[in-house]
């Protein structure tokens, strides 16, 4: 009888250890996982985007699941002239300096190599109209409903004759003075919420909020809808944008 308690005893004391020595390996492995990727992301060389490549894989295998849970036609909720603020935020103003005067603008728009579209505000103003009313996010957390129109970018696609350009993978647009500039994957571009924009809230756009053009594509963070556009041009490589480049995502879907 006491030697059977005492073996009991034994096997749990002996399942005590097992377990204990368990736990203990899985700790090992991770202490020993967490330290290699450690030293693997320290003696990386960062990417242009001031990111590791390892980090990179993992952002960019982030918009691949993105890319496929949303299709590419999914809308951002629409809102009503009511719900849209009175004083939208002003936020950023990279390639903002100065006034600028619509006498002299002119939209660049690079259609092939030495051929250059210049297009003015009244040319865009003779297109039709479209007005969008959705939950403008910024990546830094905050977000509010606005009202904006313009010309869908891709009603302007049509009427200048740039299907061609638009089989590229990327669009890309740059500030006059070129301190602001970001790339877009054509399908958000071509998006039917996506604006040449114009106005907001029925008025012209403030200086600050990108006159004489800015863009708005509401399947895309803040950091994308760049104000005071200069030049607009297409690219099958990635063209540069700014917060990708500090290290955020370059897709910045919503
Ligand atoms: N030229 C330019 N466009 C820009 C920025 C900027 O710094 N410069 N900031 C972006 C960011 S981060 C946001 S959130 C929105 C803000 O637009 P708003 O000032 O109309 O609110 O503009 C985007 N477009
Ligand atoms: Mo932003």
């Amino acid at each position: 009888m006491s030697q059977n308690n005492d073996s009991r005893k034994r096997t749990v004391e002996q399942q005590i250890q097992r377990r204990t020595l368990i736990s203990f390996s899985i700790f090992i492995v991770f202490i020993i996982c967490g330290t290699v990727l450690f030293f693997r992301l320290y003696n990386e060389p960062q990417d242009k985007g001031g990111v590791q490549p390892t980090l990179r894989t993992a952002l960019n295998t982030n918009e691949k699941i993105f890319r496929n849970a949303y299709s590419e036609a999914h809308e951002a909720k629409a809102y009503t002239v009511a719900d849209a603020v009175p004083k939208p935020r002003v936020n950023g103003s990279y390639g903002m300096d100065g006034t600028l005067d619509t006498a002299t603008w002119r939209m660049k728009v690079a259609r092939n190599p030495g051929d250059t579209l210049y297009v003015t505000l009244a040319d865009l103003q003779a297109l039709p109209k479209t007005e969008v009313i959705f939950d403008f996010k910024c990546i830094e957390g905050w977000s509010q409903v606005t009202r904006w129109a313009g010309v869908r970018f891709s009603d302007f696609i049509e009427k200048y004759h740039l299907q061609p350009q638009t089989s590229m993978k990327y669009a890309g647009l740059i500030t006059p003075d070129k301190a602001y500039y970001v790339g877009i994957d054509m399908p958000s571009m071509l998006h039917d919420q996506t604006l040449l924009c114009y106005e907001m809230n029925g008025k012209p756009l403030p200086q600050n909020q990108g006159y004489p053009l800015r863009l708005i594509i509401p399947v895309k963070y803040g950091v994308k809808h760049i104000k005071r556009i200069g030049v607009l041009y297409f690219s099958n490589e990635r063209p540069p944008d700014y917060w990708a480049e500090q290290g955020y995502d370059y897709y910045t879907g919503l």
